[in-house]
């Protein structure tokens, strides 16, 4: 925090600014320590998020700047027939999902709506969530968790989904979120759209107004990622007054680790050696300089059990959609070579 820069700044300014640190002020553990407030939230305070988005993300801003790309083609990396094949790798079906975030420019970011924006911005998705059910490649249903709602869910329907990994979990349990504001009112105007075949799925109002996501269990992790590309542009083109986007830095979103592609991509992969010792330490000591985080198949900040672990890229920014894909594969295959030496230590 640059007193000098916070001290240049008006009133209302330096009260927004202090709101989206809350939760660093809060958890002095923060990773990052801050959430936008307002899509222009990182245009108004650009001294303060441009090294906030410099120092997480370790990229130096004056020669670099994002580029979304969700085409593979030239992209560096690529295997030469196209195909990210985990089998290629020695695996066999793995649990893959590509995710990535988009909030509404014409409301206010999670961490700052009021109960009623939250239940108007669900009541206007009911739109979008009926073009989606009408179309064979999405067709699904839409479950809420708002009191009241046409579509709600109770707990047991609710435990049930998140346990599928389809319904996020309740965020009242998250410190940050609930810090940040963007847990508030839980649970209202929160749901998920779901297709039939639970492979496309739209998280509504979790810490992006929007989480867009493919899931499978499989080996070709192109088809989660080519069906999430075209879901998103039948998503985005329904959203009145568009989703909120940066010239200069890509998607917008709440917190600054996930701007730029709002993308995370993920294999759940078995590590018995890394993990002997039933933590996650030996495979984050691998995995950090390799650029991969790693999280437990609950999520994030949950545990690792069994030696199952959750593995993603930890870039979103100024890198593409599809070079994030590609990293990943890379990734696991590098890891394989690691776990076995890991079988004879
Ligand atoms: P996000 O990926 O959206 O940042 P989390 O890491 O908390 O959030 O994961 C959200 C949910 O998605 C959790 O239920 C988690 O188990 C599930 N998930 C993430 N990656 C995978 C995967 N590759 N396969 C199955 N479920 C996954
Ligand atoms: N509590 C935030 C989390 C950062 C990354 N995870 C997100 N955005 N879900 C921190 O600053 O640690």
């Amino acid at each position: 925090m640059d007193k000098k820069y916070y001290d240049s700044l008006s009133e209302n300014d330096k009260l927004r600014l202090l709101t989206i640190c809350l939760s660093g002020v809060e958890s002095p553990d923060s990773a990052m320590g801050c959430y936008a407030m307002h899509p222009n939230d990182y245009k108004d305070f650009k001294p303060f998020f441009q090294k906030a988005l410099s120092q997480y993300h370790k990229v130096d801003l004056s020669v670099n700047s994002h580029k979304t790309n969700w085409d593979f083609k030239g992209a560096k990396g690529l295997p030469e027939d196209g195909k990210l094949d985990m089998t290629a790798l020695g695996l066999e079906k793995v649990s893959m999902r590509v995710r990535t975030g988009r909030n509404l420019q014409k409301f206010p970011l999670p961490g700052s709506m009021t109960k009623d924006e939250r239940i108007k911005m669900e009541q206007e998705m009911k739109k979008v969530f009926d073009v989606l059910i009408a179309d064979k490649n999405y067709g699904g249903k839409y479950v809420s968790i708002t009191p009241n709602h046409p579509n709600f869910i109770n707990k047991e329907e609710y435990d049930s989904l998140v346990k599928q990994h389809i319904m996020f979990k309740d965020m009242s349990a998250d410190k940050y979120l609930l810090a940040a504001g963007i847990a508030q009112d839980w649970p209202h105007g929160r749901g998920c759209y779901y297709s039939e075949d639970k492979g496309f799925i739209i998280w509504l109002g979790e810490e992006d107004h929007l989480r867009i996501m493919c899931m499978k269990t499989g080996t070709m992790l192109n088809e989660v990622f080519d069906r999430l590309k075209t879901a998103v542009d039948v998503v985005e083109k329904q959203i009145d007054g568009g989703c909120a986007k940066s010239d200069e830095y890509g998607v917008i979103t709440s917190c600054p680790t996930n701007m730029g592609t709002g993308m995370r991509a993920s294999v759940h992969v078995k590590l018995p050696n890394l993990c002997k010792d039933g933590t996650e330490a030996k495979a984050v000591e691998v995995c950090k300089p390799m650029g991969l985080s790693v999280r437990g198949t609950g999520g994030e900040h949950t545990p690792i059990v069994g030696g199952v672990v959750d593995i993603s890229p930890s870039a979103r920014f100024c890198i593409s959609e599809a070079e994030i894909v590609i990293k990943l594969y890379h990734g696991i295959k590098d890891l394989m070579v690691k776990e076995k030496a890991a079988a004879a230590q």
